[in-house]
């Protein structure tokens, strides 16, 4: 017996903030006078992040897509050079490559992490590769330790794609730490929202002032009042190609407003999980992907690899589960490999990319949000996938 769902279940729902909260903070941006051009909120919100994820520096954007486009053009890699990426991904990763006129090349995941593969990063590594951006993709860590010692051993810059893995830690320390330079996105999909958002995480400081020079048009940075009366001499205001990637103050009180609730989120989230692992993972078509031992889940999508060996497919689900009002999502089929602008790159070949393609093949991304746990729905959508494989 399956159950149809009378209003639509959605693959996520964000956090809203509490209306006397957000208001007050509103009123007081409005009272100010000042709403966008780093402002208080601004800077409260930046400083908020760094404390809340335990990490050096952190610089807020307007949404994620330019925060990575930002943090590769800060690394100053040759125009034309190679950078090395998963395909198994949200079309930003690959895109961010592209629009600094670098070249993203493709290679493998592995199948447990569904990451880019250490070993195979090593295979595709030419004397054109200047970077890699490997994705902590759901939250699930990359082999930091195995790709920082790539990085040393062919002097490459590492920039991570962490759009999913806000609060992820690895024994006890940010996810962040890793790499040169880490994004987030703080997108109303993801567990922590500020409508739209993002930002770097950075140990380096002075990558930071040219951080924030380019998020800002190249404005230059004045740090005193010899700078400023250098800067006004020589007319040197603009020293790079910058971009517009503010955050405006009304989205970063947004964020902070947010902030004090993804904790108690996670744990909501945390008991979905566990009815989804309960209810799905004696189920032989079905895998559950599981974090590595020492790693603390971000908590931002439900993956599950569906065998098409009993002749139930994983579209045949996703399809079943729209019939009863439920939209999972297929993050990330198709590959950004098989997209039309990348397809015909050597490195998108798909016999370069078998496990990938197996994994994008298979994947669902189930609902998952805190609220899920009220009414059994949980229950009722693994009852709608049991219904259609008959166990
Ligand atoms: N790198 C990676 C690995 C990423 O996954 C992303 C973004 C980025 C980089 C870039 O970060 P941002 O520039 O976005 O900060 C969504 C998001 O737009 C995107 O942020 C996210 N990844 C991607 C995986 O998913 P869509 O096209 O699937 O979104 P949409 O509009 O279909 O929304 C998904 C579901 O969320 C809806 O079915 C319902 C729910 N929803 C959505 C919105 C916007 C709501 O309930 N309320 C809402 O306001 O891309």
């Amino acid at each position: 017996m399956t159950y149809k769902f009378e209003k639509p279940i959605l693959v996520t729902k964000p956090l809203m903030p509490k209306k006397e909260d957000i208001f007050k903070l509103f009123e007081e941006v409005m009272d100010s006078g000042w709403i966008t051009n780093m402002g208080k909120q601004h800077a409260i919100f930046e400083k908020e992040i760094a404390e809340y994820l335990e990490v050096s520096n952190a610089s807020v954007f307007n949404n994620g897509t330019l925060a990575l486009i930002v943090a590769l053009k800060s690394l100053n890699l040759p125009i034309g050079s190679e950078v090395i990426t998963t395909p198994f991904t949200f079309a930003a990763t690959a895109h961010s490559i592209a629009w600094n006129g670098l070249i993203p090349v493709f290679a493998d995941i592995e199948q447990k992490t569904m990451t880019l593969c250490p070993k195979a990063i090593e295979k595709a590594i030419t004397s054109k590769t200047s970077a890699v951006l490997p994705v902590h993709v759901y939250g699930f860590p990359c082999d930091v330790i195995a790709i920082d010692a790539l990085a040393k051993k062919y002097n490459l810059r590492v920039v991570y794609d962490g759009a999913h893995a806000f609060t992820t830690k690895i024994s006890g320390k940010s996810i962040c730490e890793y790499g040169n330079v880490t994004m987030l996105s703080f997108h109303a999909t993801k567990l922590f929202n500020s409508i739209e958002g993002g930002a770097l995480i950075y140990k380096d400081t002075a990558l930071g002032k040219k951080i924030y020079e380019l998020r800002n048009f190249g404005i230059k940075k004045f740090e005193n009042a010899e700078d400023i009366k250098e800067g006004i001499k020589t007319k040197d205001l603009i020293y790079d190609i910058g971009i517009n990637g503010k955050i405006n103050e009304l989205q970063a009180a947004w964020g902070r407003a947010v902030l004090g609730m993804v904790e108690d989120e996670q744990i909501s989230r945390q008991a979905v999980a566990k009815i989804y692992k309960t209810e799905l993972s004696k189920i032989d078509a079905i895998t559950i992907p599981e974090m590595p031992r020492n790693t603390k889940n971000s908590m931002q999508y439900f993956p599950i690899i569906i065998d098409p060996k009993n002749g139930i497919s994983r579209d045949d689900i996703y399809d079943f589960l729209i019939k009863n009002n439920v939209h999972s999502r297929k993050y990330f089929f198709p590959l950004c490999s098989d997209f039309k602008c990348y397809k015909n790159y050597q490195s998108a070949n798909p016999l370069n990319l078998p496990v990938a393609h197996k994994i994008a093949d298979n994947i669902l991304c189930l609902p998952f949000y805190g609220e899920l746990s009220e009414d059994k729905r949980v229950e009722k959508i693994c009852d709608i996938i049991k219904g259609l494989l008959h166990v």
